[in-house]
């Protein structure tokens, strides 16, 4: 059976060698209209959306590989609060509506950040296929109030290649809190941004520190690479 194995920073990933492609899955972290689509969230808030939007093809690059790996799990994430904002902490509120994009409030995409809203929704480039696992979060990190943890233990997922948006927000929290977890953990540098370039790469440097302190980087070709050979 071929296993999973890349060139990668600060060392070859995984740390145990390879992984088989049913311990790994593929995650992609909110690639929601609202995070890089024009009128989305991030959009509003006046930041330039070129820089979220580099990871769209980089990640599809990765996604048309993994979907040709028997076995590899592919697993999306949103995120975003039900229609009565019952789950929306108040700071959280107060702090977007600091930077003139109330969540919940109507804009060019229906209400900012509210589930079932066209903002909300994932980018049709990157669109999940049937069977592949969509986890809503109400926070930054996949694994708060989620059921992703359960998923991954009932799937026997022990390794995780993380892509998405934001390098710095909600993938680098999804990575600490899944490295906390036990799960070997290997981020995208070119199929995650920013909305700062210098806090895109101050996220995949700090990685690099402590002999790779949430897990590992590499690249779409890398890894498109490594995943063809399993096929
Ligand atoms: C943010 C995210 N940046 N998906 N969310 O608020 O990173």
């Amino acid at each position: 059976m071929k296993s999973f194995s890349v060139e990668a920073e600060p060392y070859r990933w995984p740390f145990d060698g390879s992984v088989s492609p049913a311990r790994l899955a593929f995650v992609v972290i909110d690639m929601q209209v609202d995070f890089c689509g024009p009128g989305g969230y991030v959009d509003e808030m006046g930041y330039d959306i070129t820089l979220t939007r580099s990871a769209i093809e980089p990640i599809r690059s990765v996604l048309d590989a993994a979907r040709k790996v028997p076995g590899l799990r592919i697993i999306h994430t949103r995120e975003g609060h039900r229609p009565e904002l019952v789950d929306l902490p108040a700071n959280k509120v107060w702090r977007s509506k600091q930077m003139g994009a109330g969540i919940g409030d109507k804009g060019p995409c229906g209400r900012i950040l509210v589930r079932g809203e066209k903002g909300w929704d994932i980018i049709p480039e990157l669109y999940p296929k049937a069977g592949e696992i969509i986890i809503d979060k109400p926070g930054k990190g996949s694994f708060y109030a989620t059921d992703l943890e359960l998923v991954l233990r009932t799937c026997g997922i022990t390794h995780l290649i993380l892509s998405g948006i934001t390098t710095d927000v909600c993938v680098h929290t999804t990575m600490r809190e899944a490295n906390d977890r036990g799960f070997e953990c290997l981020m995208l540098t070119d199929g995650t941004g920013a909305t700062d370039y210098n806090n895109h790469l101050a996220a995949i440097s700090m990685i690099g520190k402590q002999g790779g302190v949430f897990g590992g980087t590499s690249d779409s070709r890398r890894v498109v690479q490594a995943l063809n050979a399993l096929i």
